[in-house]
């Protein structure tokens, strides 16, 4: 048997984890062996690499691109998040559910080795016990990013027993990261608050000050991924997705930490359509299955975060402005 070195495809690579990831993927298995694909051209910004055009909908494309770079692992970021799919609910869906049904389809005719899909708190629901929720649980999302997700890890754990593919997932909280930012998220405000404090300017928030949602600096993310990823096959035991703890955080909670850094910080609220999607999710995850299955551990603290994230904002603004 043909024994193929790990050559991967990030699909959605321009996005808000994409950027991040793929130049972690790079780092891990070395600049050639990660193809870097979105709907969009590459950014002008982006880091040098191997890059495809692809819209995850075509499926003879994403199979051509398979074949020439003789992909033997997928990671499927693109997806709507869960403010935008609440504007373009059948759009938001055939993306979320049919992009990733032709990516597990490909990864049965072409024996993919492995296939990364993140799924979402989002799966949860106001049914869901909302205080360190459980991996099993309730799940009665409100919301159609969430409905797709929760199809998504569905299908995921389908293929897996009906045609053994290995396929991994992890239930994200609100991933905070400078490099880009996210689009059409409930939990987008966590990046925003930091972009605002680092240029000098008050941040009026979306949601109200003690909306406590958990939160995931990008840095754990990317780890999580690699570490899930990595795992033995036979210790990756959820086959839907992980519950992935970081912090619980209220936009309170932000603006305290920024302040410690930025003393004159201002932060209003004006809550919008996004406070009742905030409502219907967990305020805290419990992740033991995470920790016990693969060894899962968050590092970075809030305080830690606020430093990191500023840090790195300064610096790119005043890179631009040279
Ligand atoms: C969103 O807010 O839609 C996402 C998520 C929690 O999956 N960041």
């Amino acid at each position: 048997m043909e024994i193929r070195a790990d050559k991967i495809l990030v699909i959605g690579a321009n996005g808000q984890l994409g950027s991040e990831l793929t130049g972690a993927l790079r780092q891990a298995y070395g600049t050639d062996n990660v193809v870097a694909s979105d709907v969009h051209p590459p950014k002008e910004n982006g880091e040098a690499g191997l890059f495809e055009q692809l819209d995850v909908l075509n499926p003879s494309r994403l199979g051509a691109i398979l074949d020439q770079h003789r992909i033997t692992q997928v990671y499927l970021l693109a997806a709507m998040l869960s403010a935008t799919g609440e504007q373009h609910p059948k759009r938001a869906w055939d993306l979320n559910v049919n992009g990733l049904l032709h990516v597990l389809d490909a990864a049965v005719e072409k024996k993919l080795a492995k296939v990364y899909w993140p799924s979402s708190i989002a799966v949860f629901g106001p049914r869901t016990p909302d205080h360190a929720t459980p991996q099993h649980t309730v799940t009665d999302p409100g919301t159609v990013y969430g409905i797709s997700k929760l199809a998504g890890e569905r299908w995921c754990e389908y293929y897996f027993r009906k045609h053994g593919v290995d396929v991994r997932s992890l239930r994200y909280p609100g991933l905070i990261g400078y490099q880009a930012r996210p689009g059409g998220g409930t939990t987008d405000y966590a990046v925003d608050i930091y972009h605002k404090a680092a240029e000098g300017v008050p941040f009026e928030c979306f949601l109200t000050a003690d909306t406590c949602l958990p939160m995931l600096y990008m840095p754990d993310a990317l780890r999580a991924t690699l570490e899930l990823m990595g795992a033995d096959a036979d210790r990756v035991k959820v086959r839907s997705g992980y519950n992935l703890a970081g912090n619980s955080l209220a936009p309170r909670d932000f603006a305290q930490s920024i302040r410690k850094f930025v003393p004159d910080f201002r932060i209003t609220y004006r809550p919008d359509f996004r406070q009742q999607i905030a409502d219907s999710w967990p305020k805290s995850i419990d992740d033991a299955a995470a920790r016990q299955d693969w060894g899962w551990q968050p590092a970075f603290s809030l305080d830690q975060m606020t430093e990191g994230m500023l840090t790195n904002l300064k610096r790119q603004k005043e890179k631009v402005e040279i």
